[in-house]
């Protein structure tokens, strides 16, 4: 079936005769086109997937004459139902980049410089394989590391385990959602994945700590929540800052800093002493209710009040607002929550109240996903490593379900258990995204072989040996997306245009590496074409049908809890008290403990997202940059006024340790609690060849030189650096 019949004609008129897009990124589509772009003779439509953030929402993308000119939200695709988000929309930034990468790169002068020589793919590909092949002989395979982060690095993940390495590391792990998904697996057996399963469309109380939807833009998400609002759900927030959805909310709570998790086992408590929890469900699928009462029996809304400075009135009427509308409430689990170092147990907590209120496996709370396995072409096994994963994740951490980037970054220096002394790094910018750049540099500097796969010049790529220059989602295939969800789905990222200059795709780069490491009976297919049609045809489908769909759904399984369901913990049961915890000598249930004050003139630095940018990797797309080019510092007005700090006022922040931001304006706003700044991540570029980026900002991960880990899964908290302000002259 054509797109063209999905969209009905209308929609397609509408489509093909606008040469720019939404409103508001028209003057910036129009400058990326050829000035004497001649009438439109040509015009195609394509249907793939965005890669401006993790998402993977179906796109639509129209190209003219060759030129990408559209793109809009795929209207079949379960993420996109239509439409994008503004980052999404303004992706021919992205393409259209004139600071790309455009040809691989050698090292020229010292690591950090960013002095390369322009080389051939055969020279630059000769020489990763060679030095692997070095590092695999001097120190067996498991000293190569993969960081990689988005859809297109699978291929480079499959060449690692091919090559016989267990480190394979995200930073969305221990930097971003690690603790979220182990305090869910904690008590339900399961985490919330990607994209979460929660119902916000059903929902009838959604609760939000410190999840600033509106600002962190995902598309579905947002599209419920802004239904979940029409509709007339209670909204409640929970945040220092007075966020988006803070101005959607009845009711807001500016919580003190770090005290979160001493609010949500007061409402735990209020809930069970007012017996407003769900009876039935806790009696039918819950285990140890009994001592998660006995132990929060004196976490009283009294006893919060005083740590959080939310008045105990107002925890109270939220709890009982909580057991009036259960079970259609949502406790929401966030997202990136590696805050604090408590975090695995903050969103435990989060877990048992959701559990309380019967919200697992209900309409309006969480919806159970369902799946779609497609096999992929049988190769060799991949061979067993000598040794386990260096980031210390099974050694230290005994709940971590997936690799510490930091901690691979971590063994890299103090060589224990062992260092990596090779990494490939795929689609993540280390400098900006682990914390502690320092230490991330002094790692680099140990290695015998850094290669970066990019599209963009970013500061990593400054460091690296050998930087590979990969084509933007819309220039290739990826593998298939397939993913777990109300309705499961399968979705194709395909071309949109050719690749522009000499950049190439991930699967192409890993498929040559794998040849010249003697590794090519991994790659059994010809090209990707083949690959995908092989995959797809094993569920009766072809590749050139995905070509002209882009996304296939299928029946949903059971989307709510059936009567006797088993949940995948050790009990079989919803865990209000975690054995497991209890053997390994922690809080069984979860125990507030205070966390460090700023010193005496300084605010602790907390940061997020812009609604139109997507960490630093838009910073230095045109298109976005014409609506927000740089982040500013959210500031409490009376401090600010205090400190005689004025709008715009240009500011440095030292942090405790004498770290030095760029410059950053300020912005004086009631809508920030006097103890902390704001600043949304991804600014504050130092790489020569961003251009555009460069300087406009301040870096909140420069600041970011300590950390609380988290002792259940190693995530790392980053929002435990305090800053003081210096005024530019
Ligand atoms: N200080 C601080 N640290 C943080 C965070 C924070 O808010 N503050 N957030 C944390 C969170 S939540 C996360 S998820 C992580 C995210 O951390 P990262 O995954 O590092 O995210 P980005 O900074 O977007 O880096 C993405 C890189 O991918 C490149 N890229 C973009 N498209 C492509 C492509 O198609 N192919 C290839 N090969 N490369 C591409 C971009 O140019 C950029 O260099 O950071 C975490 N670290
Ligand atoms: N537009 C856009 N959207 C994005 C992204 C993007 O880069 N751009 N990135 C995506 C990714 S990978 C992630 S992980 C998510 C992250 O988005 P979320 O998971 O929603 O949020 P965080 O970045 O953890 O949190 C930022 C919020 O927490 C508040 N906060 C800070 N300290 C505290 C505290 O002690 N208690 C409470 N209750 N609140 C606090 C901050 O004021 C801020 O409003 O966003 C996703 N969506
Ligand atoms: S949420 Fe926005 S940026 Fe992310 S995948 Fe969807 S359209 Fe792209
Ligand atoms: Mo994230």
């Amino acid at each position: 079936m054509s797109l063209g019949r999905h969209l009905g004609r209308r929609q397609f008129l509408k489509i093909a005769g606008a040469a720019t897009t939404a409103a508001g990124l028209g003057a910036g589509a129009r400058f990326l086109r050829p000035p004497e772009a001649p009438a439109v003779s040509e015009s195609r439509r394509v249907p793939t997937f965005c890669e401006l953030c993790f998402w993977k929402c179906g796109v639509v993308a129209t190209v003219e004459n060759g030129v990408l000119t559209r793109l809009e939200g795929h209207p079949e695709h379960p993420l996109a139902r239509g439409r994008l988000c503004p980052r999404g929309n303004g992706a021919t930034g992205l393409l259209y980049d004139p600071d790309r990468l455009k040809r691989p790169l050698i090292r020229e002068g010292p690591r950090g410089r960013e002095r390369f020589r322009e080389a051939s793919w055969d020279e630059a590909l000769d020489y990763v394989a060679q030095k692997m092949r070095e590092i695999k002989r001097t120190y067996g395979p498991e000293a190569m590391a993969l960081f990689t982060h988005g859809h297109g690095g699978s291929f480079f993940a499959h060449l690692l385990k091919a090559y016989g390495s267990p480190n394979i590391a995200a930073p969305s792990y221990a930097q971003c959602r690690g603790p979220r998904e182990v305090g869910f697996q904690l008590t339900f057996g399961t985490g919330v994945g990607s994209p979460e399963n929660t119902d916000i469309a059903n929902t009838r109380m959604l609760v939000l700590v410190g999840s600033h939807l509106g600002e962190n833009m995902h598309n579905t998400q947002v599209q419920e929540f802004a239904e979940a609002i029409r509709r007339g759900a209670r909204i409640v927030v929970v945040d220092p800052r007075f966020s988006t959805a803070a101005s959607k909310a009845h009711w807001y709570l500016p919580i003190k800093p770090g005290t979160d998790l001493a609010l949500l086992l007061a409402w735990i408590h209020v809930l069970i002493e007012e017996e407003l929890y769900d009876r039935d469900y806790v009696e039918r699928f819950g285990f140890g209710f009994d001592k998660l009462k006995e132990i929060t029996a004196s976490d009283t809304p009294e006893w919060a009040a005083a740590i959080t400075e939310i008045p105990a009135e107002t925890i109270r009427a939220v709890a009982r607002e909580m057991g009036r509308q259960k079970p259609a409430v949502l406790i929401h689990p966030g997202r990136h929550v590696t805050w604090y170092g408590d975090d695995t147990q903050r969103s435990r907590a989060i877990a048992i109240l959701n559990g309380l209120l019967g919200s697992w496996g209900r309409p309006g709370g969480f919806y159970l996903p369902s799946g779609v396995s497609v096999p992929k072409p049988s190769v060799p096994e991949y061979p067993k490593p000598a040794r386990p994963p260096a980031d210390g994740s099974g050694l230290h951490y005994p709940l971590a379900d997936e690799l510490l980037a930091s901690g691979l970054c971590e063994a890299t220096i103090t060589g224990a258990p062992y260092s990596a002394k090779g990494w490939i790094v795929y689609g993540t910018n280390l400098i900006q995204s682990l914390p502690n750049p320092a230490q991330t540099i002094e790692a680099i500097n140990r290695l015998e072989l850094l290669v970066v796969v990019d599209v963009l010049p970013v500061e990593i790529a400054g460091y690296a040996d050998v930087v590979l220059p990969e084509c933007t989602y819309l220039e290739r295939y990826d593998d298939l997306y397939a993913a777990s969800f109300r309705e499961p789905f399968l979705a194709l990222r395909q071309p949109v245009v050719e690749p522009m200059y000499e950049s190439r795709p991930g699967w192409w780069m890993a498929r040559e590496l794998a040849r010249r490491l003697g590794l090519e009976a991994y790659f059994p297919w010809k090209n990707i074409e083949e690959y995908l049609d092989g995959r797809l045809r094993a569920v009766n489908l072809t590749l050139e049908e995905m070509k002209q769909r882009g996304v296939v759904s299928f029946a949903a399984g059971e989307l709510y809890l059936q009567p006797g369901h088993r949940f995948d913990t050790p009990t079989g049961k919803i865990e209000f008290y975690s054995p497991l915890l209890a053997e390994l000598g922690v809080d069984a249930v979860p125990r507030y403990r205070p966390v460090a004050e700023p010193p005496p003139d300084h605010f602790r630095l907390l940061f997020g997202r812009s609604p139109l940018h997507t960490f630093g990797r838009t910073a230095n797309n045109r298109v976005l940059g014409s609506l927000v080019a740089e982040n500013e510092l959210w500031i409490n007005d009376k401090v600010a006024a205090r400190l005689g700090i004025r709008h715009g006022d240009k500011l440095r922040l030292v942090n405790q340790d004498g770290v030095r931001s760029n410059p950053v304006r300020a912005r004086p706003t009631r809508r920030i609690r006097p103890d902390a700044v704001y600043m949304v991540h991804g600014f504050g570029h130092t790489a020569a060849g961003l251009r555009f980026a460069r300087r406009r900002g301040a870096d909140d991960a420069a600041l970011v030189t300590r950390y609380a880990v988290d002792p259940l899964m190693g995530g790392t908290g980053m929002f435990v650096n305090f800053v003081r302000l210096e005024k530019e002259a």
